[in-house]
């Protein structure tokens, strides 16, 4: 890099991450931002110290600066003004995450799907550190790819949750390992559609080595374009099923977690060990053993772990209990599948209480009425919030009653209020977060924040 010319877009952590990489490795390095604002300042402050010339409230009205590489932030959408600028300048163009992959000297095991994705990471990440490998978890996780390019010399792999907005630019990025847990409606007001958006994540596939191994839940091996990349592929995936199945390297039967290998099968763990609920947590944990195997290390060495890992926050997190109601904190759920199993989850976990769901957010162009037959057994009342409240209403209203809500303090009042002892008020919102919060973590923290209040009232 030493000596070229790097154009760093977005200043979130991804870009600052970039920037900093672009330097350290001897290239010339601007940045842009559309914001600006006291964070982006101080990133910017950060920035020029390290002599990286940077323009912030950046409005695409002048050329951007010259450059021999283009590194984009994941939150730039190519059809809006700066990702038409950006992919218009007819110089490179990459994502962060294909930067970063380029200076990372250690295997990547790349996951993506819908949803799991980051407890799969995180599990994957428990299982290998557990088996004695140094590991970390990167990517959509939170920390980029490019903040681990220096650290990777002296680690054995990165366990890298992968995004679909990061698959958008991506030349070189062949991990060692890449799984594709599901593909369930989810931004298609980025994409366009279920076509384009499954065509990203594919991207993840069609970019892995010969020696790589793809690891897939086994009903994704039926859709044709993928179905038509494993034709091409002389390696065979590793498919798992929370179910027993025959084609499967690693599947449930009878309460048993199991890998089959060299014609016998051998169980890995009791499903009973998972400190995670629901169906969809046991093809996760299939999914990470399935990594570690694919990876070339030792699942039944990795399953003994399985019992001592604990999931982060905002999924399914109970966050109190009080006069026999229990308030639970699912604000992950950024997207309507989501949304479902976390209601299938608590239809195990806590049959029979009955539900008050705050509910609601960022419309990303998928329908809701998937969710309608878990809102018909569980829900007692929707409280919705958000920029797509009224279009939540309309398609909800027939199975459950709905009240919209202005302001997110309103509905979980609305929604304490109404709750009885026995009940679950439940954020589940199967909505992004960003017209009301920063972030989902956001969100689930002001949920936290207002229960407690309510609490010491
Ligand atoms: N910006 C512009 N112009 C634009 C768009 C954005 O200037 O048109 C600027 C903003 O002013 C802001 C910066 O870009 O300063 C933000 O960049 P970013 O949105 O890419 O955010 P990062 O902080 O770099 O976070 C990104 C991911 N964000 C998105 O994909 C939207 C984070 O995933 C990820 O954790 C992080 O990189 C590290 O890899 C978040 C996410 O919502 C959690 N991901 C989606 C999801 O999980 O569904 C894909």
């Amino acid at each position: 890099m030493a000596g070229s010319r790097v154009l760093v877009l977005g200043l979130g952590v991804s870009g600052m991450a970039a920037a900093r990489l672009a330097r350290s490795l001897g290239a010339s390095c601007q940045a842009v931002d559309g914001g600006r604002g006291e964070a982006l300042a101080a990133a910017a402050a950060e920035l020029r110290e390290l002599g990286i010339e940077v323009s912030l409230g950046w409005n695409c009205e002048t050329a951007l600066p010259a450059a021999d590489l283009i590194v984009v932030s994941p939150g730039i959408v190519p059809r809006s003004p700066l990702g038409r600028q950006a992919w218009g300048a007819g110089v490179p163009l990459v994502s962060e995450l294909e930067f970063g992959f380029r200076f990372c000297s250690c295997p990547v095991l790349a996951i993506t799907g819908t949803n799991g994705k980051t407890t799969t990471v995180e599990l994957t990440t428990h299982l290998l550190a557990a088996s004695g490998l140094r590991v970390r978890a990167a990517g959509n996780i939170g920390l980029p790819l490019a903040a681990c390019a220096a650290e990777s010399a002296e680690l054995d792999a990165l366990v890298v949750e992968v995004s679909s907005f990061q698959l958008e630019a991506v030349d070189q990025f062949r991990p060692a390992v890449a799984a594709l847990l599901n593909v369930t409606p989810d931004h298609y007001d980025r994409h366009g559609g279920p076509g384009p958006y499954l065509e990203a994540k594919l991207a993840l596939f069609r970019r892995l080595a010969d020696a790589g191994t793809m690891v897939l839940r086994h009903d994704l091996g039926e859709v044709p374009e993928i179905r038509a990349m494993l034709a091409a592929r002389s390696g065979r995936p590793l498919f798992f099923a929370a179910s027993p199945r025959a084609d499967c390297a690693f599947y449930a039967a009878d309460g048993g977690l199991y890998e089959r290998r060299d014609g016998g099968a051998e169980r890995l763990a009791d499903e009973a060990e998972l400190a995670l609920p629901g169906t969809h947590n046991v093809e996760n944990a299939l999914a990470a053993l399935a990594v570690v195997r694919a990876a070339g290390h030792c699942p039944v060495r990795a399953a003994r772990a399985l019992g001592s890992f604990r999931p982060s926050r905002h999924r399914l997190e109970l966050v109190a209990e009080r006069d026999g109601v229990r308030y639970i904190n699912d604000s992950k759920a950024t997207n309507v599948d989501a949304l479902c199993r976390a209601l299938e989850s608590l239809a195990r976990t806590t049959p029979g209480r009955r539900i008050l769901l705050l509910a609601g957010g960022v419309d990303k162009d998928i329908g809701f009425s998937m969710a309608l037959p878990w809102l018909e057994k569980q829900v007692k009342e929707a409280f919705l919030i958000g920029s797509c409240k009224s279009r939540l209403a309309k398609q909800w209203q027939g199975v459950v009653s709905c009240r919209e809500f202005s302001t997110f303090e309103e509905a979980v009042d609305a929604a304490s209020a109404a709750a009885k002892p026995g009940d679950v008020v439940l954020l589940s919102p199967g909505c992004a977060s960003q017209d009301m919060f920063q972030n989902y973590a956001h969100r689930g923290d002001q949920f936290r924040a207002l229960v407690e209040r309510r609490a010491g009232e």
